[in-house]
């Protein structure tokens, strides 16, 4: 049996190659070139085409080469078999390296330093130490827990929030709607790392940025449709955010024309804070074709109920 590649921003090259070494007998096709579609029994795709896993008739597993999977849940004709995530050790560090960067940035206020020297200005402001800025994570999952602690080695004092209880060693916990005002109560920076689900979409709006300190900073690495751009505007032309880093978007890449291009108090990157590489991803890959091919469950099984 074989496995499919499909993705317009993964290298299917060196997955092929990376895979190979683990794996010396496997079949693996790129799409198009698929050959007979019967003899392939699992994809290890991102963003499919609507309908391209429900037309192959053999398969019985689906990789995401991403860690989010939302965009395959919205396809409405996808299979029922196993969907699995991709857990990955590059995926991780470089998310946490991200956040770190990005904490540090505000941190040091290079957001009010590049409008300084945009208006001309010269202001020595001295940054307090890291323990006195409250960096607040949003989902401890395995990216927001890793880059928490992340956090929380570099001085920073870390709140995290999660949907059930998630303990985490010098880091304040929250979780639940009963939990959500107190940990944005005395967040300073709030770090966006939740999955899109029915119950995350919109959730960074008018009603949430009104709970955070006056003066926050947002940044913004979940997905496009956690945030509501207008309440985000909004909040920035209030001072209520001070300013924002944002890496995902409801349209990606975002057309020219929307104000956040152009917005003094935003910073934009074009969804690239993490990203899985084939030398370190393909291990997790290839175990999970191991388990299919004898039958074992298989590692990183998404919960489609929950919807991560
Ligand atoms: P996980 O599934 O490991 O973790 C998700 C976390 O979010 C869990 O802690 C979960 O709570 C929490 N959560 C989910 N729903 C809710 C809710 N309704 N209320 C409160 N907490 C909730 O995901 P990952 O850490 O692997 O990835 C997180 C997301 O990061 C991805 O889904 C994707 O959207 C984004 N991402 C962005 C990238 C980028 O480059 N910008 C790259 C990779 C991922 P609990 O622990 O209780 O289940
Ligand atoms: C992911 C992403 O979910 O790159 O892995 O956004």
């Amino acid at each position: 049996m074989a496995l499919l590649f499909y993705s317009n921003e993964d290298d299917p090259v060196a997955w092929g190659g990376e895979l190979r070494k683990r794996l010396p007998d496997l079949d693996f096709r790129v799409w198009p070139e698929t050959g007979d579609p019967a003899a392939i029994d699992s994809a290890l795709v991102w963003l499919p085409p609507p309908g391209m896993l429900a037309s192959l008739p053999n398969l019985r597993a689906i990789f995401s080469l991403g860690a989010g999977i939302d965009g395959f849940l919205r396809d409405p004709s996808l299979p029922d078999h196993p969907l699995c995530r991709m857990i990955d050790p590059a995926l991780t560090t470089s998310m946490t390296e991200f956040v770190l960067t990005t904490a540090l940035w505000y941190h040091r206020r290079l957001d009010l330093f590049a409008a300084e020297q945009a208006a001309g200005q010269w202001n020595q402001v001295l940054a307090r130490p890291a323990a006195e800025t409250r960096v607040g994570v949003m989902g401890l999952g395995v990216l927001g827990t890793a880059a928490a602690e992340g956090l929380r080695r570099h001085g920073f004092t870390v709140r995290g929030w999660s949907r059930q209880a998630r303990p985490i060693e010098g880091v304040a916990t929250f979780s639940g709607a009963e939990g959500l005002d107190a940990f944005l109560g005395e967040t300073d920076i709030l770090v966006c790392l939740l999955p899109l689900t029915p119950e995350t979409e919109n959730i960074l709006d008018a009603g949430l940025f009104a709970k955070l300190p006056s003066g926050a900073r947002l940044l913004q690495v979940g997905r496009g449709r956690h945030l509501v751009d207008e309440d985000l505007l909004a909040a920035l032309d209030s001072g209520q955010i001070a300013h924002a880093s944002l890496d995902v978007f409801r349209r990606e890449p975002l057309p020219h024309e929307h104000p956040f291009w152009k917005h003094p108090k935003v910073r934009m990157t074009p969804h690239i804070a993490s990203y899985s590489l084939p030398s370190s991803g393909a291990d997790i890959v290839a175990e999970n074709l191991r388990r299919l091919a004898d039958g074992r469950p298989l590692l990183h099984v998404v919960d489609r109920r929950k919807g991560y």
